[in-house]
């Protein structure tokens, strides 16, 4: 928890007067909302884009300025958390089941940071599984187009019941034995009809902070 708070703080630092910034999802990015809203507090003027509505509601209860991405016209920096990380920087995310509203703001953001502890760091993106949301109408059909490229699906569930994302929709938890294309295999699965997005984030990272074996905040 103690790197989680060091790297989600740190991401503050490169909070500027006047930004509008995404609000990533997750227990590593609730540091820097904490962060946010001490320097919110202090007089900093800026705008969050949340991620999800549970970051919603954590940055309206900490006192963070909302808007809608809509009304924000641009996005200067998002910050957002990663289930895995692998050299190339390219990420999988989803283990919230935010994936779909995250991966469009850090699209949308001129600038990606992200917040990691050291232990989302992987020599292989296959040691978690790749959450893919897919829309509810007829998901054993997608299903099988979604294991036609190389994985076993599991349907996440939550209490018993399929687990709902913030847009209504499913979430299928897809273990792949290699991912060796991160972009050919993220094309591949959003032109399955049914499947909305998926946790693979490649070449949308621009920093990483985490913490190095001093235990300091590290920017990479
Ligand atoms: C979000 O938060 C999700 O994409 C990801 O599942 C999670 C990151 O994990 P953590 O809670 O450890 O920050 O960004």
């Amino acid at each position: 928890m103690e790197s989680k708070r060091l790297a989600g703080e740190k991401a503050v630092d490169f909070v500027e007067e006047g930004m509008v910034l995404g609000l990533g999802t997750g227990s590593t990015v609730y540091f820097t909302l904490v962060r946010l809203a001490e320097r919110v507090k202090q007089g900093l003027n800026i705008k969050g884009v949340p991620t999800s509505i549970e970051t919603e509601r954590i940055a309206r209860h900490l006192g963070i300025p909302l808007v809608n991405s809509g009304e924000a016209g641009k996005i200067d920096v998002a910050i957002d958390g990663a289930d895995a990380i692998d050299s190339h920087f390219t990420l999988i995310k989803g283990g919230g089941g935010a994936l779909l509203r995250e991966k469009m703001i850090a699209l949308a953001a001129d600038r990606f940071i992200v917040v990691a502890d050291p232990g989302k760091f992987v020599t292989d993106l296959t040691h978690v599984n790749l959450p893919v949301e897919i829309i509810p109408f007829a998901r054993e059909l997608t299903e099988i187009h979604v294991k036609g490229l190389g994985c076993t699906t599991r349907l996440r569930m939550k209490d018993n019941k399929p687990f709902i994302t913030d847009n209504g929709n499913f979430i299928l938890d897809c273990s792949f034995s290699e991912i060796i294309e991160p972009n050919d295999l993220q094309m591949k699965l959003n032109r399955i009809p049914g499947v909305v997005e998926n946790g693979l984030f490649a070449g949308l990272a621009d920093q990483i902070i985490t913490v190095d074996h001093s235990g300091k905040a590290a920017v990479l």
